[in-house]
C-alpha cells in the first residue's frame, strides 16, 4: 500500500449547517491527514474549471450554483491509499445508499448537496490538488 494524497471539498450545504468539525473528525479517524487547508468562496469561472467533465451532464448548472453558493472548505487529506480511503468515508454520491457510518450517510442532503467532494483518481487527484494549492501550503 502507498502513501498518497487526495483532494477533498466541504461543500456549502456542509459549512452552512456548521459541519466543519464534524467532518474533520471524521476524515482523522479514518486515519487519512488534513495535510492543506483553507476556506474559500469559489467563483463561477473556479467551479465550471472544477467539474468540466460534467458539463453535459443536466445537473451542471445546479452542481455551479450550489458549489458558488456559499464558502467551501478545500483539502489536501493525506494517508494509505487515501484517494480510495477517502472516498469509502465518504459514502455514496446518493446519501439514500451510502453505508452507515459515511459522512454522506449522516449529513447529506440530496444527490447535488452532499456535503463532501472527494478524488476519484490518481490522475484527477493531481489536477484538483494544482488548482487549489501550491506547494508550499501543503505540509505533510
Ligand atoms: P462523486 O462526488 O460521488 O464522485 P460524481 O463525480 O458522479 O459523484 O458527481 C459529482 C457531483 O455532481 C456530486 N458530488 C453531486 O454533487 C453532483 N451530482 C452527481 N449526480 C447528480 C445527480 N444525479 N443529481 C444532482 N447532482 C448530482
Amino acid at each position: 500500500m502507498a502513501t498518497e494524497r487526495t483532494f477533498s471539498i466541504l461543500k456549502p450545504d456542509a459549512t452552512r449547517r456548521n459541519l466543519t468539525g464534524k467532518i474533520n473528525a471524521k476524515i482523522e479517524e479514518a486515519g487519512l491527514r488534513i495535510v492543506a487547508q483553507k476556506r474559500v468562496r469559489m467563483t463561477r469561472d473556479q467551479a465550471e474549471t472544477f467539474y468540466a467533465v460534467h458539463k453535459d451532464r443536466p445537473f451542471f448548472g445546479e452542481l455551479v450554483e450550489q458549489m458558488t453558493g456559499g464558502p467551501v472548505v478545500v483539502q489536501v487529506l493525506e494517508g494509505e491509499n487515501a484517494i480510495a480511503r477517502y472516498r469509502q468515508v465518504m459514502g455514496a454520491t446518493n446519501p439514500e445508499k451510502a453505508d452507515p457510518g459515511t459522512i454522506r450517510k449522516e449529513y447529506a442532503l440530496n444527490m447535488g448537496e452532499n456535503s463532501v467532494h472527494g478524488s476519484d483518481a490518481q490522475e484527477t487527484s493531481q489536477m484538483e490538488i494544482a488548482q487549489w494549492f501550491s506547494g508550499n501550503e501543503i505540509v505533510g
